[in-house]
Formats: structure tokens, C-alpha cells, sequence
């Protein structure tokens, strides 16, 4: 037996188990969880890519069928109202055999304005969860995304089953192959266009099934934090690239950085320190520690590098106060990662949803909790010089603070992100990315 198909059933049980807890305390009888509808453009017949409701996709890998529903009450075998309409002008997904068929109660759905006939009849002790609203009214669902419930099932997702580990650690392995893929075509000197299709090549991706569009970014565009922009043209010269790009395995995302510099250059030794720098922060990642406080230690440690580069006259400590890096590293160190790369319940402090805010200083920053076992977290400093950012410092009471020289001779590299995923366990890190190689 495969790996996932002798780690899944204790999946299901803690998905049960979670069901059941919250459906005790909230009073109800069970969830109906609406994987979603195909959304079309305004006054068009063609729809948006489909994205799956995420509490749907995680009952089961099922990513890319709509109109499908579960009913799951904790104790009894979960129902699958699978969607297969008779319909030769798409493609009609079969439910092929897989390890997971077993543990649902499988009915097949040909028309999707007629699942009411497979619903409960009486749905007042009911929660809908989906993105469907309107449906959910027409249906007669009172409880609609009921808050305390979704809280509930957002606290408890950050604790991965060793079903979702897997599944995480392939899709990290699949965005790895195509980080390298990418980097050797920047290397050949491709265009940003041309990197992108190298990576979705190498990851059997298409574009719409990437977890998050992919950052691209050749030289003074990757000081542009969401650059997802794909310039067809070859650069004049090739110095610097940015590559964010993650992977979907059966649901589950995988979120990488990685920088390079085209020669061995000062930008090339900045990286290289920058890379100490995050490993050094994924071996600080530890349970029973904030991930604020990591947050906080790692800003500091952007303020030596700085200094140490001579990008900045001050000591540490007046970098740190003055908040000056954070011109330099104006977003968090990283999140949470699952079935959404930016996964929830990263703010919740219990399973009431009780918000952790993060510092004023640091209101970037998505993930606020306390860190523990199971769970999985993107690592991902950066040091960037961004034109309008630091035209503000410039400006400043604390422009002074500046070599700006030397900051200037870096604009044309833009900056640098690098970004690992971690599996949190008891006695040590997995880092995900680099078992698969890339350095
Ligand atoms: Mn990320």
C-alpha cells in the first residue's frame, strides 16, 4: 500500500473527530461543505478558473470537480454527492478508484439544480460552508459560514495530519524541480515569460493550478514584492531574478523563493548571507516560541547584515529603534502553509478564534501564534531596495542613516527573498525544500 493510502484513514478520523467536537459545542447536527459553483465573467459564458472551497478539498483530493457536496456529522460515514452530468461539450471528470472512495458514501449528482433531493430535508440544523450564498438561502440553509465554527475548523487545521505532511513534502518536491528548471534558464538567459513556462514545464502545471501566480522577476523588478507581470522581452543584461513559485499536491500548496545573481558579484555575497541568515531563523523555529518573537530576532539580524554591508551608519540597536530596516524588509517573515499557501488561524490564539495581534511595528507580519508541533511554516526574510520606500527614508529624520551610495549601486538588483517550508516536529525541523536539493 502507498504511503497516502495508509496515512489517510487516520486523516479522516481527525476530521471526524474535529466535526464532532464543533458540532457538540455549536449545536448542530452536521456540515454540508459545498466544494463550489464555476463563476463566470460579466456577461460572458466563460467561467474563472475554478477554485475548490478549502474546507472540501480537505476531506478529500478532489480539486477540480464543481457542484460537488459532503455531509459529514463526525460519526457516521461522510455522504459524497459527486457532480457527473451527462454532458458531451466538456469533459466529465469519472470518479476514478482511488484509496480514498471507501471512506464516503458516494452518490452520483447528474443535474446540480437538483441536489436537493440528496440534502437533508430539513436543514435547520445544518451549517452550509461554501462561497455560495445565495444558493445556500435558496436551498433553506439558515446557518450560512456560521463564525465561531469556521474559527473552530481554521484553529485546529494548523495541526497537519501526517496524511497532510506528505502530501505537503510532494508538493514541495514538485515546485523544486521546477525552481531548477527556472533557475537554469535564467541562467541561459531567458526572458521572464520564457523562465515561467521552463517552471510550469518542469511541474506538469498549468498556470491556473499554481497555488498563487508566480513572482517572475529579472533584475530592478524584483524589488517589486507581488511582480507577477511576465515581460516577453529579453533584458540588456541579465543580473539578478527572483523566483516565488510554489506547487499543488492533491490540494495542498507549497510556497519557495529563491534569488540569483547572473555573475559573483557583491549582490551574489549579499544573497549568500541572506541564505545564513534564513537557515539560521528556520533553526530558531521551535515550539513554544511566538512566531512574533522569531519575527522580531530576524528583523534584527536584517539590521547586522545591513550594517555589515555598510549600507547603513548606525549600530544595530538605533537601526532596530529607529525602524529603519524596515525599509529594507517591509513585510513578515513568513505564515502558515496548507491547503491555502497563506493558510488560516495564523492571528487565532484557541479555538475561539481569539485574534493575536501582531505589533504595531510588524503589522505585516501573518502569522501571530505560538508555534508548535505539526505545523507547517513558510521562512522567508528579505532585503530589498525599493525606489519609493526609499525615497520616504531619504526624506526622512533619518535619511542621514543612509550610505545611500552604496545603496544606490544596488537598485539595479532589486532584492532578494528566499523562502523554505517547515514542518514543525517535536525534536527537530524538516525543511521540505531542501530535502529535495535546492540550495
Ligand atoms: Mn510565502
Amino acid at each position: 500500500m502507498n504511503i497516502l493510502a495508509s496515512q489517510y484513514p487516520a486523516h479522516v478520523a481527525e476530521l471526524q473527530k474535529r466535526t464532532k467536537a464543533v458540532l457538540k459545542r455549536e449545536n448542530l447536527e452536521g456540515l454540508v461543505i459545498h466544494s463550489g459553483q464555476e463563476i463566470k465573467a460579466f456577461l460572458d459564458d466563460n467561467s474563472y478558473p475554478f477554485r475548490v472551497n478549502p474546507h472540501f478539498k480537505a476531506w478529500l483530493p478532489l480539486v477540480d470537480v464543481a457542484n460537488c457536496w459532503l455531509l459529514v456529522n463526525g460519526t457516521d460515514k461522510p455522504t459524497l454527492i459527486y457532480y457527473q452530468p451527462v454532458d458531451f461539450w466538456h469533459k466529465v471528470i469519472g470518479l476514478a478508484d482511488d484509496y480514498w472512495n471507501d471512506f464516503f458514501d458516494i452518490k452520483i449528482l447528474a443535474k446540480a439544480s437538483e441536489v436537493d433531493k440528496l440534502l437533508p430535508y430539513d436543514k435547520k440544523a445544518f451549517a452550509y460552508i461554501g462561497a455560495h450564498i445565495e444558493v445556500a438561502k435558496a436551498l433553506g440553509f439558515e446557518h450560512i459560514n456560521p463564525e465561531p465554527l469556521i474559527n473552530y475548523l481554521h484553529f485546529h487545521r494548523a495541526y497537519k495530519t501526517s496524511y497532510e505532511q506528505e502530501c505537503m513534502r510532494r508538493s514541495s518536491a514538485i515546485a523544486v524541480k521546477g525552481h531548477k528548471a527556472a533557475k537554469a534558464a535564467f541562467f541561459d538567459g531567458a526572458s521572464e515569460y520564457d523562465i515561467q513556462h521552463a517552471y510550469l514545464k518542469a511541474t506538469q502545471h498549468v498556470e491556473s493550478e499554481t497555488p498563487y501566480g508566480n513572482i517572475v522577476a529579472l533584475n530592478e523588478n524584483t524589488a517589486i514584492l507581488h511582480y507577477t507581470a511576465l515581460d516577453r522581452g529579453v533584458p540588456q543584461a541579465h543580473r539578478s531574478f527572483l523566483l516565488d513559485a510554489g506547487a499543488n499536491f492533491n490540494g495542498y500548496a507549497s510556497d519557495i523563493t529563491r534569488t540569483y545573481s547572473f555573475k559573483r558579484d557583491r549582490f551574489a555575497e549579499l544573497i549568500a548571507r541572506m541564505d545564513s541568515l534564513m537557515l539560521n531563523a528556520v533553526d530558531a523555529l521551535k515550539p513554544g516560541l511566538s512566531y512574533v518573537d522569531l519575527h522580531i530576532a530576524t528583523y534584527r539580524e536584517i539590521g547586522k547584515v545591513l550594517k555589515e554591508f555598510n549600507y547603513i551608519n548606525v549600530d544595530v540597536d538605533t537601526a532596530v529603534e529607529t525602524g529603519i530596516i524596515s525599509t529594507f524588509f517591509p513585510h513578515g517573515l513568513g505564515h502558515h502553509l496548507g491547503l491555502q499557501v497563506h493558510d488560516v488561524g495564523g492571528f487565532m490564539a484557541d479555538e475561539r478564534g481569539t485574534h493575536v495581534n501582531s505589533p504595531e511595528a510588524h503589522a505585516f507580519l501573518r502569522a501571530s501564534r505560538v508555534i508548535e508541533t505539526n505545523q507547517v511554516f513558510t521562512v522567508e526574510p528579505g532585503l530589498y531596495f525599493i525606489d519609493s520606500l526609499l525615497a520616504d527614508l531619504k526624506q526622512s529624520a533619518h535619511g542621514k542613516m543612509v550610505n545611500w551610495q552604496e545603496v544606490d549601486a544596488m537598485r539595479p538588483f532589486g532584492g532578494i527573498r528566499i523562502e523554505d517550508n517547515i514542518i514543525v516536529h517535536q525534536s527537530h525541523n524538516e525543511n521540505m525544500t531542501r530535502d529535495f536539493d535546492l540550495n
